[in-house]
């Protein structure tokens, strides 16, 4: 299976994030790329469609932000990564923004989401990764894997959050559709809910999001992905999501994920973009699932045996030396 990425992704590199009232070592780190690509490349670099994919599943003027906001941040005399401190619920952008810290906060959902030096150039990258492998999807390759980093889907169409700035499967799944792959599924298996790929697509009938992760409950991101989360408007029926409990293994993960495979079929997909996450491995430093190795190799082969052509967007998973066997591993499994 071919396997895509850029060198620019590796140039994203925030040193910290806020959890639980104090400073922790950001888990989101480049040495990922290298776990995966020892493991599985060393890959074929990105092809550059430009900016237009992009503003196919986002906001020009968050963009144009994301763009700029470290030169803003460095401009208002600030060292280290740029970072908001107020979030607005209620007046979000109604107003003309003026400094750096209002228009940082009204674009994040959280403080896990720094903008570095290298934050723009990365997640450019890792969406032109997720066009490319869908370019190789779309002229035959039975499956692809695009090694996003930074991942994708905690970012909507006009927000980041999560590590997450552009939404690499949705930039993916609205190019798939330009080119005619009308009827798209979005299997989302990492350890955490992809709100915002729910969130694109939360009232398109086209597009189903399907997505197995840990219980809002107890985990990130707390505000989305419950299971009376549906859809809306002629979205209606066409979002999934299966919350597990913490401590979840492999007994009980595989008949939620039936659940959603066979949603997948009644859809009736031209095309599949998994979202993979390796955070649900029992290693993982921030995630409380048991999945192991091997496990990955069984979900790929239960994803396979749908024979949907199928694009591999890389999301979390921050037990860096096991992360490429675990991904070496899930792509065995395809085939
Ligand atoms: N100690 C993805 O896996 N921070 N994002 C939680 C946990 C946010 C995870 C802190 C976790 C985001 C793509
Ligand atoms: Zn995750």
């Amino acid at each position: 299976m071919r396997v895509f990425s850029d060198p620019a992704q590796a140039e994203h590199a925030p040193t910290r994030e806020l959890h639980n009232g104090g400073w922790m070592d950001y888990a989101e780190v480049p040495a990922r790329l290298n776990s995966v690509l020892d493991a599985c490349g060393p890959g074929e670099p990105a092809r550059d469609f430009g900016i237009e994919p992009i503003l196919a599943a986002h906001d020009p003027a968050y963009v144009a932000f994301l763009r700029d906001a470290y030169r803003q941040w460095r401009a208002a005399g600030r060292e280290g990564d740029a970072m908001g401190y107020v979030f607005p619920i209620v007046a979000r952008r109604k107003l003309e923004l003026e400094r750096i810290d209002a228009k940082i906060g009204a674009y994040s959902t959280d403080a896990s989401t720094p903008i570095a030096a290298g934050t723009w150039d990365a997640a450019y990258g890792a969406a032109q990764s997720a066009l490319t492998g869908m370019d190789a999807v779309l002229t035959g390759d039975r499956a692809a894997f695009a090694l996003c980093r930074p991942p994708g889907h905690h970012a909507g169409a006009d927000y980041m959050g999560g590590y997450c700035y552009l939404n690499n499967a949705a930039v993916a799944a609205r190019a798939a559709q330009a080119r005619g792959a009308s009827r798209v599924a979005i299997v989302d298996v990492d350890y955490h809910h992809g709100n915002g790929t729910q969130d694109i697509f939360y009232d398109d009938g086209e597009v189903l999001f399907a997505s197995i992760h840990a219980d809002p409950k107890t985990d990130f991101p707390f505000y989305w992905g419950h299971a009376d989360e549906r859809g809306a408007g002629a979205g209606e029926g066409a979002t999934l999501n299966l919350p597990l409990p913490q401590g979840t293994e492999w007994s009980g993960y595989a008949p939620a994920l039936e659940k959603a495979l066979a949603t997948v079929r009644a859809h009736g997909p031209d095309l599949l973009v998994i979202s993979y996450g390796a955070d649900t491995f029992a290693g993982d430093p921030i995630s409380q699932f048991r999945l192991h190795r091997d496990d990955y190799t069984a979900m790929a082969g239960m994803i396979a045996a749908l024979g949907v052509p199928t694009l591999i967007v890389m999301e979390g998973g921050y037990a860096v030396d096991a992360l490429g066997s675990n991904v070496a591993a899930f792509l065995a499994g395809l085939g």
